[in-house]
């Protein structure tokens, strides 16, 4: 096929309307996506070979072929990389760590476990952040981390989350681009608590112990993460949303925004530009919930597309840090990075091929009938003209034909795992 015919055309028409297709381009490529690693092997980590995932998520599928030990998640990685367009960043969980063999506890993590993901996210151009884990480990199994009654339990998370700030500065550091540290705990109740103040109240002492440690903000920018229920919390999350949002202005940290994390007529897109009046800064976590917090492959749907558009209209590329949270076991796993990754992607270049002063001074002089009329006709450019462009000036495979070169890669690697 004739990308650059196509493109020629695309470019006249969206020039039209004043948008320099080249440029949104470009833009687009500069714009970093935070991969998360944990789609690679259903979120088990080489902390333990036999790790089980608690914590109230799950993977669900048996799809053959996950990677089981670090090079083989590298290699997959770096194979995925090669399908997606942009600039890449690796989200990296604690247990994720590379303890050479040797039994190392949360509460003894430090940047030289590390180190030898520093040394591929240098070799391979990418930015890195962190995640200390607060589940799948004994000292989670009653369901409490941070906002555990028993001070001892409680004492050795603390510890877990101050270290992951730790490692996150270094992963800045190394890496000349900050790294985002985000912090999710899984604690709540099954059934109808009665102490929710004092478990609260604890998750806020918590905080503000790991807090007072300083890290520099050029390389670790700490996070919170807010949920409205796990599988066995459904009745009360320690760390609901105003817990998380009120705790992240306290403390001037972002605030991560999981789009599989609120009541399922709640959208994130909505709540962007309201945090951003008040919060430092946004982590998102874009992911898909069917039905409830299933971590369901990112599609380019409407959530997704209207997302990418808040943060480009409203200007908040630098204080919008974004990143992907799902994880499917049912499909090729390299499939669903790519799959997820390239949804990513083509919703901020749709965002930034939108003639947005255009719709802005209809809204500002009263003409909602042309602002909703000019959306309408926007949404069938010839958009797909401009996405195969962006590929090709990425060196990524264009339109389907990744698809092949996923299944040529499960049939001579993962199929021999
Ligand atoms: C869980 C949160 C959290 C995790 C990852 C693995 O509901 O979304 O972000 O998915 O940390
Ligand atoms: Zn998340």
């Amino acid at each position: 096929m004739n990308t650059n015919k196509m493109y020629e055309i695309a470019k006249e028409i969206y020039a039209e309307l004043g948008v320099d297709t080249d440029r949104a381009i470009a833009e687009t490529a500069q714009i970093p996506v935070s991969i998360q690693c944990w789609q690679g092997d259903d979120v088990v980590g080489f902390e333990n070979p036999d790790g089980v995932l608690t914590g109230g998520i799950q993977t669900t599928g048996n799809y053959p072929g996950k990677a089981t030990t670090i090079d083989e998640l590298k290699a997959d990685f770096d194979f995925a990389a090669s399908l997606i367009p942009g600039k890449k960043k690796v989200s990296i969980h604690a247990i994720y760590l590379d303890n050479q063999g040797q039994k190392v506890d949360r509460n003894e993590i430090e940047p030289k476990h590390f180190e030898t993901w520093v040394d591929w996210a240098k070799k391979n151009g990418y930015g890195l952040d962190f995640n200390p884990t607060y589940f799948s480990h004994p000292l989670s199994a009653d369901g409490f981390t941070l906002s555990n009654q028993n001070e001892d339990i409680r004492q050795f998370w603390v510890e877990h989350g101050k270290r992951s700030c730790k490692i996150s500065e270094y992963f800045g550091r190394e890496l000349g681009m900050v790294s985002c540290n985000n912090q999710w705990t899984p604690d709540g109740f099954k059934d109808i608590p009665v102490c929710k103040a004092e478990y609260r109240a604890t998750l806020a002492k918590s905080y503000d112990e790991i807090f007072s440690q300083y890290t520099d903000p050029k390389y670790n920018l700490d996070s919170i993460e807010s949920k409205v229920f796990g599988i066995g919390a459904e009745s009360c999350t320690i760390g609901s949303g105003e817990f998380c949002l009120g705790c992240a202005i306290k403390h001037d940290k972002l605030v991560t925004l999981d789009t599989g994390h609120f009541h399922p007529t709640e959208v994130v897109s909505d709540k962007i530009s309201s945090t951003l009046q008040f919060a430092k800064g946004i982590l998102l976590h874009v992911s898909r919930p069917v039905r409830w917090d299933s971590d369901h492959v990112v599609i380019l749907d409407d959530e997704t597309k209207a997302i990418a558009s808040e943060i480009v209209r409203g200007g908040f590329e630098d204080r919008v840090h974004i990143g992907l949270d799902y994880f499917d076991a049912s499909i090729n796993r390299i499939a669903c990075w790519a799959i997820g990754a390239r949804n990513m992607q083509k919703a901020l270049l749709l965002a930034k091929l939108e003639p947005t002063a255009i719709l802005k001074k209809f809204e500002l002089d009263g003409d909602y009938t042309s602002r909703l009329a000019y959306l309408e006709e926007l949404k069938t450019l010839p958009f797909a003209a401009v996405w195969d462009k962006y590929c090709e000036t990425q060196n990524v495979p264009q339109r389907e034909s990744w698809v092949a070169e996923v299944k040529k890669y499960e049939a001579d690697v993962l199929a021999k795992r």
